[in-house]
């Protein structure tokens, strides 16, 4: 049966309804814990597919950058080396193991992150040099800056874990559950059950 024609446009006329997931990570003292990645994972539903399908991991200053990418899995990350220099970036971790022999400027083929998990980086030549890209099951992410708050936008209705990942994080706490019912404004607070090693 064909919906009547008012009932579409009233449905058209509505803004899009999404929430933002407000989320602030201390550590056990109340010391705000920058470079943490929140993310809220539908509890029960279909993934929605990424937004945003690629994303860029530099190197400047003998430094990736940035330090903590976080990218929904399936995104395609290029390594562009902006230094003068060569640099020899590789993984050993089990969400993705690959190696970009020495190189300058930027590699035909980004690479993508079709596993979730934790992938480390490093470069052969300067130990020094460390990065992570953090992949995970959903489009809705972020991380904190220096404050420790992070903000996931254009959440839509339904129930999610909302879950954390920091470099030096120990345990991962408990995963905040929330359900999201319309544009509403989500508070979660990690400050305990986490430990930093
Ligand atoms: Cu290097």
């Amino acid at each position: 049966m064909r919906k009547p024609l008012a009932a579409s446009l009233l449905f058209l006329a509505l803004p899009a309804v999404a929430a933002t997931i407000n989320v602030r990570v201390t550590d056990a003292k109340g010391a705000p814990i920058p470079d943490a990645v929140v993310y809220a994972v539908p509890d029960g539903r279909v993934v929605p597919p990424a937004t945003k399908r690629s994303a860029v991991m530099d190197q400047r200053n003998r430094a990736f950058v940035p330090h903590v990418l976080p990218i929904q899995t399936g995104t395609a990350v290029s390594f562009p080396n902006s230094d003068d220099i060569r640099h020899h970036v590789y993984s050993f971790s089990a969400a993705k193991s690959f190696q970009l022999p020495l190189y300058k400027g930027t590699p035909a083929s980004p690479i993508v992150f079709d596993r979730p998990g934790v992938v480390t980086l490093g470069c052969n030549i300067h130990d020094q040099m460390s990065a992570f890209i953090v992949i995970v099951d959903t489009p809705y992410f972020d991380k904190t800056g220096n404050g420790g708050a992070a903000a996931i936008k254009g959440v839509d209705a339904g129930r999610y874990l909302v879950r954390l990942w920091y470099p030096d994080m120990r345990d991962e706490p408990v995963p905040e559950t929330v359900t999201v019912s319309g544009s509403d404004k989500i508070t979660v607070s990690f400050g305990r059950g986490h430990g930093r090693s």
